[in-house]
C-alpha cells in the first residue's frame, strides 16, 4: 500500500487548541506541526498538504512539491499574498461552526443598536430608570455588503427576527425572499440600507470600500436618523479615519467592529473609547479546529480518491 503523505500544520493559532484538536487527528500520517520548534530542520520536500493560517514565509519555498494548500479560516488574504504560493488547490474554510458563530454575532450587534444597549448600560451607571421609545426591527433594513456563505446565513437568522434584509456582491443573486443588489447598483443599496453589514473578503476592490464617500450615501430615513456600520469582513476593507469623523459628525449614529486596519487594534486609537461603538478582537467567527481537521481529512479523503475538492478559492477573484 502506497503511504500516506505528511500533513503539515502552520497555524497561528492557540498551541493548545492545536494539540487537543490534533490528537486522533490525521490517523496514519505524519504530523508536522511548524509551532514545534524541533520541526524547523525537517525535509518538507514531496509532501502533499498544508494547513495554514498565517503561515511562515519560508513555508511554500521550503515545501514545494504540495499539492493542495487549506487555509486555517474562511478567509484566504492571509495566504494568497504570499508571493511563493504553488500554484494548487487553494482551500478555505467553511463549516457550521464558523458560519453559527459569524451570525450570532451580526444578529447581536444588530440587536444592540436597535435595543439601544449602550444607551441602558449608560443609565445602568448612572442609576436612571428610564424607559426609551423603542423602535422596531421591521423599521430597520439591515444592508449585507458580501452575500455568500456568511452573509447569507446572517440574512436568514435576522429575517427571522423581523430585520428587512437586503444583499450586495459581485455578481447578481437571485435569492428567494431577499432583494439583492450587484456591484454596479452599490447606491441604490446603499440609499435603502439603515444598518450596514460588512463580511466581504479583502481583495484590491474591496480595500478601503468603507470611506466617508460611502457612509454618505447611507440611508438617514430610519428610527436613528443616521445609519449604523457593522464590520465583520477584514479591516483592510475600511477607512478608520472615517469611521471615526462619521460617528463624530453624526453621519454614522453607531458602529460595531471585529476586524480592525492594524491588529491588535492600536492603543491610540479612539474607536476604543467611543460611544455607541462596539468592538470585538478578530472573535465574531474564530475557527473550530478539530472541526477544522475533521474537514481537511475529509478534503484529503476526496482529493486522494478521485472527486473534486469543495471549496476551492478563485485565485483571480481573491477569495
Ligand atoms: P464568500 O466567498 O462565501 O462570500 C463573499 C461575498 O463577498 C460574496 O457574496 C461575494 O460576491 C462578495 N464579494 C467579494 N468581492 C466583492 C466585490 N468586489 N464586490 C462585491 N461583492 C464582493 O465568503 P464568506 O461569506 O465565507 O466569508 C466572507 C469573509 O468574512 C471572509 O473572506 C473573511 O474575510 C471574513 N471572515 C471574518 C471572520 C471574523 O471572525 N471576523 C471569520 C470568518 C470570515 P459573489 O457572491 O458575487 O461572489
Ligand atoms: C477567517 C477569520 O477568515 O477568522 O476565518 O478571519
Amino acid at each position: 500500500m502506497q503511504k500516506k503523505s505528511p500533513v503539515i500544520i502552520d497555524l497561528r493559532f492557540d498551541q493548545e487548541q492545536v494539540a487537543n484538536a490534533l490528537k486522533g487527528a490525521f490517523a496514519g500520517r505524519e504530523i508536522i506541526n511548524r509551532a514545534h520548534p524541533g520541526s524547523r530542520a525537517r525535509d518538507l520536500a514531496g509532501i502533499d498538504y498544508a494547513v495554514v493560517w498565517k503561515p511562515g514565509s519560508d513555508l511554500f519555498s521550503r515545501a514545494p512539491d504540495l499539492k493542495v494548500v487549506f487555509s486555517g479560516g474562511a478567509g484566504v488574504d492571509h495566504v494568497l499574498n504570499i508571493p511563493d504560493l504553488p500554484d494548487v488547490p487553494l482551500v478555505r474554510f467553511v463549516d457550521p461552526t464558523l458560519t453559527n458563530w459569524m451570525s450570532e454575532w451580526v444578529v447581536m450587534q444588530c440587536l444592540l443598536h436597535l435595543r439601544q444597549f449602550r444607551a441602558y448600560e449608560s443609565q445602568n451607571r448612572q442609576r436612571i430608570w428610564r424607559e426609551l421609545v423603542q423602535p422596531r426591527a421591521s423599521d430597520m433594513t439591515v444592508g449585507i455588503m458580501g452575500i455568500g456563505v456568511l452573509g447569507l446565513d446572517a440574512a436568514r437568522k435576522l429575517q427571522m427576527l423581523g430585520f428587512n434584509v437586503i444583499g450586495w456582491s459581485r455578481s447578481k443573486k437571485e435569492i428567494e425572499g431577499m432583494e439583492t443588489f450587484d456591484a454596479a447598483s452599490l447606491d441604490a443599496f446603499l440609499g435603502r440600507t439603515d444598518i450596514l453589514v460588512g463580511l466581504l473578503p479583502h481583495t484590491p476592490e474591496t480595500t478601503g470600500i468603507f470611506d466617508a464617500q460611502l457612509f454618505s450615501k447611507l440611508s438617514r430615513k430610519g428610527p436613528f436618523g443616521a445609519p449604523v456600520f457593522i464590520n465583520a469582513g477584514r479591516g483592510a476593507s475600511q477607512v478608520e479615519a472615517d469611521i471615526v469623523s462619521a460617528l463624530q459628525s453624526g453621519v454614522l449614529h453607531g458602529a460595531s467592529l471585529d476586524v480592525f486596519e492594524k491588529e491588535p487594534l492600536p492603543l491610540e486609537s479612539p474607536l476604543w473609547t467611543m460611544d455607541k461603538v462596539f468592538l470585538t478582537p478578530h472573535a465574531a467567527a474564530a475557527s473550530d479546529v478539530k472541526a477544522l481537521f475533521v474537514q481537511v481529512e475529509q478534503q484529503i479523503e476526496r482529493f486522494e480518491s478521485g472527486q473534486p475538492l469543495t471549496h476551492v478559492v478563485d485565485r483571480k477573484a481573491g477569495y
